[in-house]
């Protein structure tokens, strides 16, 4: 039975229930009761206008003026005789009463059996008595109506009184059976019996739906729980979570940072006591009652947080109290105690979200912005195109849309006079629109792809270089680079005009893993005699480790050191000190970012030699650069 057919039974067995109990004990009584009336009517019809004949016809013919006339035995014979007229087999009892010291006594019986004598004295039953009372004053019949009673027949009396000068001198007794009655008796009956079937039948169904469903909460919330962590698993975000009113919640999606690390350095069972206790801390960082942890994959955790009477902010403010509480927390394992951090995707506006995969989808594109922008934060997925498919990156690169912008780096003190150029790989849709590394470079880190662009970008340049002959240009490489074993033998197979006019920039962006493989790869390079430039020379940690083991001939100075180095008198000495160090070593330097006249004012005093930066050029094709002939090359 899935969910709506349980809603079915609940909606249309209440309705059903609500109507039959309003039959039962509205409806029916009501009809019962008309019908009755209205055939008691019916039948009394016939007899009373029969008595009425007697009170005509009787009286005046046998010139009865009062109530001793009408015991005279002739008299009271007549009136037997015409009471006898109306006698059928519904007719129980017919006979007359009459009052004498407010004592009924009987004045002629004319019934088949239990037949009285005149003047017997005549009980009537409470209802009779009223009756006569109430006759003796309007001078009206009545009718009283007797249901079951030990015979178990339905039964009428009617009672019309003997008027004699305007005063009720007597009461006439019809009592019959109506056997049409009986039978809608027995019919109405049967319909309550129906009913109460009916209701009982919808009321077990009714039970029985909620207890399978409470089943399917409490009983089976087993089946529902990670064994591991104690949250929702993957069956609960399957069977249960898609009927939740998705609009009430922000989806966040939890991923531990370098979570195989963990495992690869202290085991699976260290990894698995970690994930408990996450959970633990998530559980503590959220709302029990309404808001679910799911565990959606190994180390990824789904939260649905409950937007009631919470505002965007602090639905943050919750994901961002986990997010510290698990940086802050220790995790102890054996002797050692380990420390984590985590990544977040959150979706906040799931107001215009049809199912709960496709909010799942958005938060898990801002958790992947968030392990680009350097994990250990939150994002909040943005409605934005900035990320291309891997897909159309892949179709962009094996088509050879790919191009590269140049960006000189010029001596300092004649700022015409260019080092070499830059080479900066961008992309080009086929609508023409240059694709900036921005927005697909850090997509296809580490994959295969980026490798197919590393030996396109080389190719490239070296066609330029053989296009245009009295250029430099300079190519980056980051270590996945240095590790490919198919690029370096491609670059070290180039002829000498090219290796003497191409250099590598050896970028730090990355894990480097076999840190050997790549130096020795560069002092391939270096020997084959490529110029070897240290990019973003004072961001990273390692990148001393070429200075240390390699001849390098340029060491970039990072932008983060330059930008503000009027402000910061600390990025003046730092600056001064590499500087001293490279002309020690015989290595030039180069400062990147020189965006205004300021700052080259600066770096030139501090004795750097080259610049780059939109101070004297943009990044542009080379044969933009070359048009404008002011550059002495
Ligand atoms: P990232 O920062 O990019 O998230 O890196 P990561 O190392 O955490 O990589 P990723 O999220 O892709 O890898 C998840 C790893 O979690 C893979 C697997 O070894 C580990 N893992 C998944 N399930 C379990 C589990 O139940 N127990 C343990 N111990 N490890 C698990
Ligand atoms: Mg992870
Ligand atoms: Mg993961």
């Amino acid at each position: 039975m899935n969910i709506y057919s349980k809603k079915l039974i609940l909606y249309l067995g209440s309705a059903i229930l609500a109507i039959s109990f309003l039959f039962l004990f509205l409806v029916l009584p009501k009809f019962e009761v008309k019908i009755k009336d209205e055939l008691v009517n019916n039948i009394s019809y016939a007899y009373k206008g029969f008595i009425k004949n007697i009170n005509k016809d009787f009286i005046q013919q046998h010139k009865i003026s009062s109530l001793n006339d009408l015991k005279k035995i002739k008299n009271r014979l007549a009136l037997a005789h015409h009471l006898s007229l109306m006698k059928n087999d519904n007719i129980e009892y017919i006979f007359a009463v009459y009052k004498e010291d407010n004592i009924y006594k009987i004045l002629i019986d004319v019934s088949d059996t239990d037949k009285s004598n005149f003047d017997e004295i005549f009980f009537p039953t409470e209802k009779e008595e009223k009756a006569l009372d109430r006759i003796y004053k309007t001078k009206r019949e009545a009718i009283i109506f007797h249901e079951a009673g030990e015979t178990k027949k339905i039964g009428i009396t009617l009672l019309e009184p003997l008027i004699i000068n305007n005063k009720v001198q007597a009461v006439v007794f019809v009592d019959f059976t109506v056997q049409t009655l009986l039978t809608i008796n027995k019919l109405i009956n049967m319909l309550k019996l129906f009913l109460i079937f009916v209701i009982s039948f919808i009321s077990a169904l009714i039970i029985f739906t909620i207890y399978t469903t409470l089943k399917v909460f409490y009983f089976k919330k087993k089946a529902y729980m990670d064994e591991l962590t104690g949250v929702y698993n993957r069956n609960y975000l399957e069977e249960v979570l898609p009927e939740i009113n998705l609009q009430k919640y922000v989806v966040a999606l939890f991923d531990i940072d370098y979570f195989k690390k963990i495992n690869d350095t202290y085991g699976h069972k260290a990894g698995d006591e970690i994930l408990k206790k996450f959970a633990k801390i998530l559980k503590n960082s959220f709302r029990e009652d309404e808001d679910v942890i799911v565990r959606y994959g190994g180390e990824e955790f789904l939260v649905l947080i409950k937007k009631d009477r919470r505002n965007s902010l602090s639905v943050l403010n919750a994901v961002k109290r986990a997010v510290d509480r698990i940086r802050k927390a220790m995790f102890p394992y054996g002797k050692e105690v380990l420390r984590l951090t985590t990544s977040v995707g959150v979706l906040l506006d799931t107001e215009k979200e049809k199912s709960l995969s496709e909010a799942i989808k958005k938060a898990d594109v801002a958790l992947y912005k968030a392990k680009l922008a350097g994990r250990n934060r939150i994002e909040i997925y943005e409605e934005e195109n900035v990320y291309l498919s891997i897909t159309k990156i892949n179709n962009l690169i094996e088509k050879g849309n790919i191009l590269c912008h140049y960006q000189p780096v010029v001596d300092l003190n004649n700022s015409r006079k260019v080092l070499y150029f830059e080479a900066l790989v961008r992309l080009k849709d086929d609508d023409g629109t240059i694709i900036y590394p921005n927005s697909f470079l850090e997509l296809i880190k580490n994959t295969y792809l980026y490798a197919k662009l590393s030996k396109k970008v080389l190719e490239y340049n070296v066609d330029i270089l053989r296009k245009y002959k009295n250029i430099k240009v300079s190519v980056n490489l980051s270590p996945s680079d240095l590790i490919n074993e198919t690029l370096i033998k491609d670059a070290i197979s180039l002829e000498e005009h090219i290796v003497k006019r191409l250099k590598f920039e050896i970028l730090e962006t990355e894990e480097i893993k076999n840190y050997d493989k790549v130096l020795d790869n560069l002092k391939r390079l270096k020997e084959k005699g490529f110029q070897i430039s240290i990019d973003d020379f004072g961001s990273g940690y390692s990148n001393f480790k070429y200075l240390l083991n390699l001849d390098i001939d340029f060491i970039k100075i990072d932008a983060n050191l330059i930008k503000n180095i009027n402000e910061s008198k600390k990025s003046q000495e730092l600056v001064k000190a590499i500087v001293l160090f490279a002309k020690n070593n015989s290595i030039s330097t180069i400062a990147e970012f020189i965006e205004n006249e300021k700052i080259l004012e600066t770096v030139k005093k501090l004795g750097v030699e080259y610049g780059q930066g939109y101070y004297f050029s943009k990044p542009k094709t080379i044969e933009e650069i070359l048009e404008e002939k002011k550059w002495d090359i």
